[in-house]
């Protein structure tokens, strides 16, 4: 199925109505994957393997202003300065924005501010999908359901559908092929005492995009076909950890569903690995603390550096350790 047929089926009639206001002002946190997506089942419409779970950043992610724009082509701008049409980013968007009818009949302004470090592999897609989305539905008025705006963030990017929400959100994967039962749902339990600490190791550009990661790893590691199994498993613990806000159990099945997601990856051919010495280090540093008695883990995605999870409480201790991290209280943001 094609992406302008989900979202002509969710937009119905609404689709060609005229902006009701001048310009539309929203925000989309970033979000980590706790139980992590890794796969596709259909990679036009972004439809998972599996089911995952996230953590939204509160303030970290992605404000997006649209309007309506007289020139002959989109106007797209990045912090503040304008992007070339010849660059990724733009043409990105820019094809993203065509999958809506609307886009036919005018011309967009998007100014897209983002305040996650730079580079640091945290899903600016992610919230720069679910914010375009949420500002054309409020420039025309579209009256989405969340859970609508999720499906059609999804078509963007696949973790952008985590992305229209803060807190936790369980991305269920569904099993329609239009991906009409694939949206993000948030997952009603919050916990103000947890942190998470954001490990910068390097600002280079990843070697390999997670969409072509997550293709070579299906099409080519034995170990995949366990990878399903593995999140059957650590999701309905994961979400009874926060209910008891067991963090030993809720760290310790985060820490191993990541390394299995990078163990995909390792027996993957050519095989992929994202991380680089450092990382390695502070694994061995988290692993080292944590034998001494530290409740510490750690969460990596499609890139070298570490998200160390752990509580309040030892946020002085760990940022001794750790001098460089950044870390943020994503239920107190
Ligand atoms: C996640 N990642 O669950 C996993 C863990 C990276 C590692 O979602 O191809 O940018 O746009 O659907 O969403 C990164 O993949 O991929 C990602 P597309 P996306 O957060």
């Amino acid at each position: 199925m094609k992406k302008t047929t989900v979202v002509t089926t969710i937009l119905g009639k609404k689709s060609n109505k005229l902006p009701d206001q001048d310009v539309a002002s929203v925000f989309a946190p970033t979000n980590i994957a706790l139980c992590k997506y890794w796969g596709k089942r259909d990679s036009e419409l972004n439809l998972p393997v599996t089911s995952s779970f996230s953590l939204s950043l509160g303030k970290k992610g992605t404000k997006t202003e649209l309007k309506v724009s007289d020139t002959a082509y989109d106007v797209i701008l990045l912090n503040n300065k304008e992007v070339d049409s010849s660059s990724e980013f733009y043409k990105r968007l820019a094809a993203f924005l065509d999958l809506f009818p609307v886009h036919r009949a005018m011309r967009f302004y998007v100014n897209t501010q983002s305040n996650i470090p730079t580079a640091a592999g945290l899903a600016s897609s992610a919230s720069g999908f679910a914010a375009i989305v949420m500002a054309l539905n409020q420039l025309f008025c579209w009256g989405l359901s969340y859970q609508k705006l999720s499906i059609l963030a999804r078509l963007g990017s696949g973790s952008a559908c985590r992305s229209i929400w803060q807190g936790f959100v369980e991305w269920h994967a569904g099993t329609q092929n239009n991906g009409m039962d694939s949206y993000g749902e948030p997952f009603p339990h919050t916990w103000p005492e947890l942190c998470m600490g954001l490990c910068i190791v390097s600002t280079k550009e990843k070697y390999i995009s997670s969409r072509e990661a997550m293709k070579r790893t299906i099409e080519t590691s034995p170990f995949f076909a366990e990878w399903p199994n593995k999140v059957n498993m650590d999701l309905p613990i994961l979400k009874q950890a926060i209910i008891n806000k067991d963090f030993h159990l809720f760290g310790k099945v985060s820490e191993s569903n990541a390394m299995s997601m990078h163990a995909t990856m390792l027996s993957a051919w050519p095989p992929i690995h994202y991380a680089v010495p450092e990382t390695i280090l502070i694994m061995k540093k988290v692993w080292e603390l944590r034998q001494q008695g530290l409740p510490l883990y750690f969460t990596q995605d499609a890139g070298p550096n570490l998200k160390l999870l752990f509580l309040e409480k030892d946020k002085e201790q760990i940022q001794q350790y750790f001098t460089s991290i950044e870390i943020l209280q994503p239920f107190l943001e």
